[in-house]
């Protein structure tokens, strides 16, 4: 039997990050991994941080190399077949930059203050369960190491992402769910070529593409997919040939072409989980929500989440004032919604969906044609992308 304050349940960007920041205020709490810390290194995932994002992460002392190696960008890019690109200018329009930073990077930064600190994460950990969500205090029983073990604690968070064990511990009736499933994924590839200089979503005819970065040597490309395609049918000259026909020619003739070293497919999903708090657990990150990736906002959205979960923990440690907790489901509901709607709608706008009628195909060119001609439409698509201030923050 171990006993702390919060036990966290997964050690991606939201439970490593609530660990961290909570132990920066005194607060103990102990992370429950299932997998290995090599596996959790390895997984290849998000690259854009918001502002807001630095900010967090530069607050708690986690910025020192993404503030060096980081490749802050001014705005994106959008293509289209046929079309002229045009750039969004999000800094000139709202004053925000973002950041190009792999979450693989960010998880090994968090997992270097983890260790400074001496944190306490157990790996491998299996069949983590808990005892009634109601009652003080709350249990959660798991396996590791082949031993049985449980803690007793305050708080649970899970961190689990979207298929961890929190969510659906709930028992059913107390939680409603919000799904969306779209009809194709992005099939992403990493490789040791120097990227374009800009990140770029292109819409084409023969699918979505976005060309992305996560140094000067190192690029992250993905393609729209059509779903239950089979890995294996993508080798590597497949992939580059489909990605440069997705391109205007100026741009495809500077794409660098080299070696895989990750390839993977991803779903597109947009999905809630309302409220985000049972009794003593919760939720935070993809174990509440996810969001088709189009709009960058997965990760960031975690990180908000554990901006008002460890603001609203601290206040009930330090201060006996359990009112941000109270507030925390609804308060972290308001960014994720509006998330939720620029993922959709970007996913909409830039992707090819099987039966589009030539109706709505010309709706969409027209949305399109709408937002390069219209700086006001440039402006509401550069604050949607940049991302909502963070309620409270100063
Ligand atoms: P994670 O990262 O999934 O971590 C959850 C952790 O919980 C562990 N776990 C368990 N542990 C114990 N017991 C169990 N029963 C457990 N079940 C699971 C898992 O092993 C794991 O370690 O969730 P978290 O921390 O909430 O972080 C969320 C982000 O990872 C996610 O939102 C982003 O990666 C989404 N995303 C992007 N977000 C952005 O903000 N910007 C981007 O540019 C961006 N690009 C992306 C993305 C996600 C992608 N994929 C693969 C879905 C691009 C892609 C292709
Ligand atoms: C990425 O670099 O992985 C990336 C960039 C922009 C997105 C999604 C993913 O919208």
């Amino acid at each position: 039997m171990m006993q702390t304050r919060v036990a966290i349940i997964g050690a991606g960007p939201s439970g490593l990050l609530l660990s961290e920041i909570l132990a920066q205020q005194g607060i103990e709490s102990i992370v429950l991994e299932r997998e290995t810390r090599q596996h959790v290194l390895a997984r290849i995932r998000a690259g854009v941080l918001e502002q807001t994002t630095v900010d967090v992460l530069r607050r708690w002392g986690l910025a020192r190399r993404l503030d060096e190696q980081g490749h802050v960008h001014d705005g994106m890019k959008i293509v289209w077949a046929g079309r002229n690109s045009f750039f969004i200018d999000v800094h000139r329009h709202c004053g925000k930059r973002f950041t190009a930073y792999g979450q693989s990077r960010i998880q090994e930064d968090l997992y270097a203050a983890a260790d400074a600190r001496g944190a306490a994460i157990l790996h491998g950990v299996r069949n983590v369960r808990f005892g009634s969500l109601q009652g003080t205090p709350a249990r959660v029983a798991f396996e590791h190491e082949g031993q049985a073990r449980e803690i007793e604690c305050d708080f649970i968070a899970g961190c689990d992402g979207f298929h961890g064990v929190s969510r659906p511990s709930i028992p059913a009736g107390n939680v409603h769910v919000f799904d969306k499933t779209y009809p194709f994924g992005w099939l992403g590839v990493l490789s040791e070529t120097p990227p374009l200089h800009e990140i770029i979503y292109a819409n084409h005819p023969r699918g979505f593409a976005l060309a992305s970065q996560r140094s000067p040597s190192l690029s992250r490309y993905y393609i729209q997919v059509p779903m239950g395609t089979d890995i294996a049918e993508w080798p590597d000259e497949r992939f580059w040939a489909e990605l440069k026909a997705r391109f205007p020619q100026e741009l495809a003739e500077r794409i660098v072409a080299g070696p895989s070293i990750e390839k993977s497919i991803a779903p597109l999903r947009s999905f809630v989980a309302e409220p985000m708090r049972h009794g003593r657990l919760f939720l935070a990150g993809d174990a509440a929500h996810i969001v088709p990736p189009t709009g960058a906002k997965g990760l960031n959205l975690a990180v908000s989440d554990i901006y008002y979960l460890s603001r609203a923990l601290a206040a009930f440690y330090r201060d006996d004032d359990d009112t941000l907790l109270e507030h925390y489901s609804d308060t972290a509901l308001r960014r994720v919604w509006h998330s939720e709607r620029t993922s959709w709608y970007l996913t909409r706008l830039l992707h090819r969906f099987p039966d589009t009628s030539d109706f709505d195909q010309r709706m969409k060119e027209y949305e399109l044609e709408y937002l390069l001609s219209s700086p006001h439409a440039q402006a509401a698509l550069a604050e949607q992308y940049a991302g909502l201030p963070l309620e409270g923050w100063q």
